[in-house]
């Protein structure tokens, strides 16, 4: 994660847990730098310093979270616009994404792609999509050139619940199984696709059921539980990386905030999002198996959220203390030469 130094990874010291003290805690705390970096996003943008598109991951932390807990070093992560989340789960500094989201200079596009729009190849991120679903064949395209170079990396490939039902996705998974490609198909289930749910739009609602046509495996995961996610996830990069072909999880999870930051929010009730938030948040259900296990007392997750906060707040400071760009920009990396 961005930042800050992670812990060190020692063996688990409670045998009955898949998971150690220490991924556990690692966890919690970079779900607990997602949610206030979006906190503060949401902020900037309210004070009119974000313009166009910005799409919070609140609710959804424990899926990108638990998949890169089970990615290795050069493994690539693609996704679509909802993607702040996955630039730092994947260690980018948060002091770059918020410039970027501030279309300033020391952002990772240099200030000229904003929210939808970012990559670190240091990072293997590869964005950051606008185009609902058309992550979904470069992500299988990563992992073909992984295959193809046969380094034993694999693509998680995340989409959402709506793209899903892009025509593009069904001729990925061909491909992608036939080739026993070693991508992750990991499906961001939150339940809508801007206003519309999933049982309005999908006539099969168990989207891990899409890739049986195709041969490909699929999970049903609760998306919440950042442990479910990362068992899941290991299980599916095992296989891939075994050179079994693709999987798909369904990461069954919810966003708290609208699609975007303008949306009027009539195609649910605030008791829907309410429950979620009260009895599945990912952050609270982390911090119960941690408290349960004696792993971490109150004050020490209180520091951890103390750390996040003022993280995401240097992260402001820096993207509005860093300079708009210079005109001249307008005519670097818009080409580059075969
Ligand atoms: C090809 C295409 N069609 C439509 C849109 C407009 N659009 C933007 S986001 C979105 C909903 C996608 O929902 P989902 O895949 O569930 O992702 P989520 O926003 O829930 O993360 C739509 C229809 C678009 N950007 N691209
Ligand atoms: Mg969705």
């Amino acid at each position: 994660m961005a930042a800050r130094k992670s812990t060190s990874r020692s063996k688990a010291t409670k045998p009955k847990s898949s998971v150690s003290k220490d991924q556990l805690l690692d966890w919690y705390r970079d779900m607990l730098l997602i949610r206030r970096f979006e906190e503060k996003a949401g902020q900037l943008y309210g004070m009119g310093l974000i313009a166009g598109f910005c799409h919070l991951y609140i609710g959804q932390e424990a899926v990108v979270v638990g998949v890169q807990g089970a990615l290795e070093e050069g493994d690539q992560v693609i996704t679509g616009y909802r993607d702040h989340g996955h630039m730092l789960a994947t260690g980018m500094e948060a002091d770059g994404v918020m410039a970027e989201l501030t279309g300033r200079a020391g952002g990772y596009s240099k200030g000229k792609g904003g929210s939808m729009h970012m990559f670190s190849r240091d990072k293997q991120f590869f964005g950051g999509h606008g185009i609902v679903g058309a992550q979904v064949p470069i992500g299988a395209g990563l992992a073909f050139a992984d295959k193809y170079k046969e380094n034993g990396k694999i693509s998680a490939t995340y989409f959402g619940d709506g793209a899903a039902n892009q025509g593009q996705v069904y001729e990925t998974f061909n491909m992608a199984k036939l080739w026993d490609l070693p991508v992750l198909f990991i499906i961001e289930n939150n339940q809508y696709a801007m206003g519309t749910s999933v049982q309005r739009a999908s006539s099969e609602t168990h989207l891990y059921k899409r890739g049986i046509s195709f041969g490909i495996p699929g999970e049903e995961v609760d998306g919440m539980d950042v442990v479910a996610v990362y068992e899941a996830a290991k299980k599916a990069a095992d296989h891939a990386r075994a050179g079994k072909g693709p999987y798909i999880l369904e990461m069954k999870t919810y966003r708290y905030r609208g699609h975007s930051m303008s949306d009027p929010a009539k195609y649910r009730t605030r008791d829907e999002v309410n429950s979620y938030r009260d009895t599945k948040d990912p952050i609270e259900l982390a911090k119960a198996k941690i408290l349960d296990a004696g792993w971490a007392d109150e004050d020490t997750l209180k520091g951890f959220d103390k750390e996040a906060k003022t993280i995401a707040a240097a992260s402001a400071d820096f993207a509005q203390d860093s300079p708009e760009p210079d005109p001249s920009e307008l005519w670097t990396d818009v080409l580059v030469e075969g």
